[in-house]
């Protein structure tokens, strides 16, 4: 098989481009990594030495490509299949990559603060930071129930590369920062993503690994 996924199923970005595989069943090897053992991370460090996954490694292209905005973006011009995540239409395909920046940077990177603050050494937490982060998180809640208010998917009727972003942040933003009463459409939006078959499927075999969860 020509892909392989280096990743991790409680990986918020794995997640991202797990969805986008498994939206046009993708065939691809799964590659785990343990970033506790020593030798699988220095796997990938060799890859990509900034050590962060996802990263996919395309052999038949002996092409590694980092970052799952990128690596989404590589499997929709070199893998394509039913479901398109960025148009070819310039117009269309620019909103949908401000889409994706604005999870990743105002919800995926804040929701990963309050996460990681849990995870500091004692005496080393950043009570003002992670306040920070949850004040941004839910400005941005805001921001997404009044712009999914009249549609079914982050751009409008069809699937794309700014819902592989949304789901994962939105289902860990959730846990930290639930979405609360006062945001419907949100929520609403949030229930469609999870009936999504890719993103149902990564949740599924992302279950056995909860418990790994930092409370
Ligand atoms: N900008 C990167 C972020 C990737 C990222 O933050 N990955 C996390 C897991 S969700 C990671 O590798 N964490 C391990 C570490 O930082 O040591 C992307 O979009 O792929």
């Amino acid at each position: 098989m020509s892909l392989k996924l280096y990743y991790h199923p409680l990986s918020s970005f794995c997640w991202k481009v797990l969805i986008a595989l498994y939206e046009n069943d993708t065939p691809f090897t799964p590659v785990m990594v343990d970033l506790g053992n020593q030798a699988e991370r220095a796997a990938l460090l060799k890859l990509w030495p900034i050590g962060k996954f996802p990263v996919l490694r395309d052999e038949a292209r002996d092409r590694v490509v980092p970052e799952s905005s990128i690596i989404i973006e590589y499997l929709d011009n070199h893998y394509p299949g039913r479901t398109r995540f960025i148009a070819a239409d310039t117009e269309l395909a620019r909103p949908t990559r401000l889409r994706d920046r604005f999870y990743d940077l105002y919800v995926h990177l804040p929701m990963q603060k309050v996460v990681g603050d849990r995870l500091r050494p004692p005496g080393n937490n950043d009570p003002f930071g992670v306040e920070e982060a949850r004040a941004r998180i839910e400005s941005c809640y805001g921001m997404i129930d009044r712009e999914v208010a009249n549609r079914t998917w982050a751009m409008g009727d069809t699937f794309t590369l700014a819902d592989c972003a949304a789901a994962p942040a939105l289902f860990y933003g959730n846990m930290v920062v639930p979405f609360g009463d006062n945001h419907k459409n949100l929520t609403a939006y949030f229930e469609r993503l999870k009936a999504r078959p890719s993103f149902a499927r990564v949740l599924r075999e992302a279950e056995p690994y909860f418990a790994m969860f930092p409370k």
